[in-house]
């Protein structure tokens, strides 16, 4: 058991040189086959399990990138906003340009995701949140953009930073600056936010392949 964690130290560091080399980052791809507490927050009515992946209809690049495992998330609503997830980043955000994502949609309740990604404005490595008004901000910047849930299969996308806005004019400097320029602790936060398809019923996806990219 030793020798597998030592051998699993080795390739994650070679992972995190590759990162650095080809300037990506690797958020999740959930190929440890289990919801990893530790590493993800839960919030709202939402049910969220690590599975294996449905089989692909023939041949499907996307859907081998998927590996066997994807984050599952479930859940209704009478007022759309189901629930969601969320993670630390900590990243310096100056060379990535985009968020790259699939999700794997299903026939009947497709809904959208939200993406909401926080970076420090106030110098601090924190995102301060008020926890008596749903967790809003104070000081520092929060940018969304939304995604529509497709039918069947993964569906990638990749949005530019560009296409998020900012969810907060007002607080933070209404400026998208990830980086670490300055004393700021750049990219901190990323949420996924699960939309109900009407304003009464479910939400049902997978999301797999989270990454930062350019
Ligand atoms: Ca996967
Ligand atoms: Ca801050
Ligand atoms: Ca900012």
């Amino acid at each position: 058991m030793k020798k597998a964690y030592l051998t699993l130290g080795v390739l994650l560091l070679f992972a995190n040189l590759a990162v650095a080399q080809f300037s990506f980052h690797l958020i999740d791809n959930f190929e440890s086959g289990r919801f990893d507490r530790s590493k993800w927050w839960r919030f709202g009515e939402l049910d969220v399990s690590v599975s294996g992946n449905p089989s692909a209809e023939g041949r499907d690049l996307i859907a081998e990138s998927c590996g066997q495992y994807s984050l599952s998330l479930n859940g209704s609503s009478d007022d759309w906003y189901v629930g969601g997830v969320g993670t630390d980043l900590d990243v310096d955000g100056t060379n990535f340009s985009r968020f790259q994502i699939d999700v794997y949609g299903s026939q009947d309740n497709r809904g959208k995701v939200i993406i909401e990604l926080f970076e420090d404005d106030n110098q601090n490595y924190t995102i301060e949140q008020d926890a008596q008004k749903n967790y809003v901000p104070v000081h520092d910047d929060k940018w969304v953009t939304e995604i529509n849930i497709l039918g069947k299969g993964f569906t990638r996308v990749s949005i530019p930073f560009t296409a998020f806005r900012d969810d907060n004019p007002g607080v933070g400097d209404d400026t998208w600056n990830p980086g670490r320029e300055n004393g700021s602790g750049g990219l901190l936060k990323l949420q996924v936010v699960a939309i109900s398809e009407k304003k009464s019923g479910k939400a049902d996806f997978r999301v797999d392949n989270l990454l930062l990219t350019y």
